[in-house]
């Protein structure tokens, strides 16, 4: 049937695949914060998943970059494609494929589906004139502009630019776009992003110039070496080179069996256009499946501005995690800033959430009952769940909570399903301020009894907060299983849970 197959169908998301004009910043950590909380939930639900990420090496910006420098840029590539690699790991990012377009491998699969779109009949050569924004490596509409014909987006002046250039044919696809939008409702992610698309589509596409004559870091095109392919072009493909990589002979077709279309692209709200128009006309052209959705986030602001590599208004994701680790960081972003809209970030707001819900609300309650069940029992797990679970609303509302926040994460509602967890935590210390076990353990007889079984309880409610935050906050939830006697293998091992009951 059709849901066995997409059982066994990988669960495929990707991140932009990250200019390596500059070193990470906390925006570029955000996507990937966020599509790596997304890639741990779908493990949890059962889900093979393939998490790719990556840097996009080619282009003007680039090549820019390394000369100010004074590296070539290679080495500019090597070292800063390694920055990101380091920041993942200190941001414990579960990525399973790190993919770099300047690898032969990725040249290879972009060669290939060059050829095919052109014989296909959807390349050709023109004479294009234009205004040009560097840092978005993109031609730009006038009206699209600010006064001095500046970018709004980086705020410089575009550039006046002639080349003789290959296009591709979007023009072409414009009709099948506008069905794949109509009949998959949830191709573009959120809705008003779906809007945003769909205005542009209505002012009719126009073909775009796929390779650059003044350019020389980048792919040569097949057919003329004195041209190089348009960064965006090649960058996209990385997302299916990755899927090869592994391969010795890449190849498109070793690429699809692998798990393409990708199940979600995450991408901010910058390069929408890219993904969701451009795209799914390339893959057309070659006659690949399109992505299956493509989720445009909002911006991190500092002042209202986008935080940026070209505006240099950063916050230093390096400076966040020494300084706080890794979970609070991951925990406030994706808590605080409602996914798909922009978020402000203050340092005042972040130690107050992050001590609010994780020390306080979490940490506190295994703290108070782990307190009580050394002092007054012998085990660390006195009685069987099940049995202390009977008819107790406390579990009700437990299992209530998960399940929510299982539906919030599958639509990706991130901030909503931290809530949810949360909320565990808060009906946690109710129920034990209600109960007040530690006065039933002093008398003694039944009442010691009922106290035990309320410690089960919550114990067993921890271990659920442990599994169901475990997308946002890994290392402290590996730490809450340990406190609570289990191992790391079964905390790894741990599938999403519905309801109270043992391991
Ligand atoms: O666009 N807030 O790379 P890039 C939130 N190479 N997210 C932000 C952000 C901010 N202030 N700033 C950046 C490129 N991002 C291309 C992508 S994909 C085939 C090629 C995130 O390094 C956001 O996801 O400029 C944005 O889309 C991405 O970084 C752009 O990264």
């Amino acid at each position: 049937t059709s849901s066995k197959k997409e059982d066994k169908e990988p669960y495929v998301i990707t991140t932009p695949l990250y200019y390596v004009n500059a070193p990470p910043h906390m925006g570029s950590a955000y996507s990937t914060i966020a599509a790596d909380s997304i890639a741990r939930f779908q493990r949890l639900m059962g889900k093979k998943v393939i998490f790719i990420t990556g840097t996009d090496e080619h282009g003007e910006k680039i090549a820019t970059a390394a000369a100010a420098c004074g590296s070539s840029p290679n080495d500019h590539c090597d070292a800063i494609s390694q920055s990101y690699r380091s920041l993942w790991k200190d941001l414990d990012i579960s990525y399973d494929k790190f993919i770099r377009t300047t690898d032969p491998k990725h040249e290879a699969i972009v060669e290939e589906f060059y050829s095919k779109v052109l014989a296909n009949g959807d390349i050709y050569r023109a004479d294009y004139e234009g205004l040009y924004c560097v840092s978005c490596e993109e031609y730009k509409d006038e009206k699209e502009l600010l006064e001095n014909n500046c970018c709004p987006m980086h705020l410089k002046p575009c550039v006046s630019r002639k080349e003789d250039n290959y296009f591709f044919a979007l023009s072409k696809y414009q009709k099948r776009l506008e069905e794949i939008l109509e009949q998959n409702p949830d191709f573009v992610q959120p809705v008003y992003r779906l809007n945003e698309v769909q205005n542009w589509m209505k002012s009719g596409l126009r073909d775009f110039s796929i390779s650059r004559a003044s350019v020389d870091w980048g792919i040569r095109v097949p057919s003329d070496p004195k041209q190089t392919i348009y960064v965006w072009f090649d960058a996209l493909l990385g997302y299916i080179s990755a899927l090869s990589q592994d391969q010795e002979q890449p190849s498109l077709q070793t690429a699809i069996s692998s798990g393409w279309p990708a199940s979600l692209h995450l991408i901010g709200k910058d390069i929408l256009r890219f993904h969701a128009v451009y795209w799914p006309a390339m893959l057309m052209s070659a006659g690949l499946s399109v992505p299956k959705t493509v989720f445009g986030h909002g911006f991190l602001t500092k002042d209202g501005m986008k935080m940026g590599k070209s505006l240099g208004n950063t916050l230093e994701p390096n400076e966040l995690v020494q300084r706080f680790g890794p979970d609070a960081v991951r925990y406030f972003f994706l808590r605080e800033v409602e996914f798909g809209n922009d978020g402000d970030y203050s340092e005042e707001r972040f130690i107050n959430i992050v001590n609010a819900h994780l020390a306080n609300t979490i940490g506190n309650l295994l703290n108070r009952t782990l307190g009580l069940l050394k002092k007054n029992c012998q085990s660390t797990l006195v009685a069987d769940s099940s049995v202390a679970a009977e008819g107790n609303d406390f579990k009700d509302t437990v299992e209530k909570l998960v399940e929510k926040s299982k539906l919030q994460y599958e639509s990706l509602l991130l901030s909503s399903a931290c809530e949810s967890v949360l909320e565990i935590g808060t009906a946690g210390n109710l129920y034990i301020d209600g109960r007040a076990p530690w006065s039933l353990f002093k008398q003694g007889g039944a009442s010691f009894d009922s106290a035990a079984k309320d410690l089960v309880l919550i114990l067993e409610a921890m271990r659920i907060i442990a599994v169901a935050l475990s997308p946002v906050t890994p290392k402290l939830c590996l730490s809450i299983y340990r406190q609570l006697g289990y191992t790391e293998e079964q905390f790894n091992a741990a599938t999403w849970v519905f309801s109270v009951s043992r391991h």
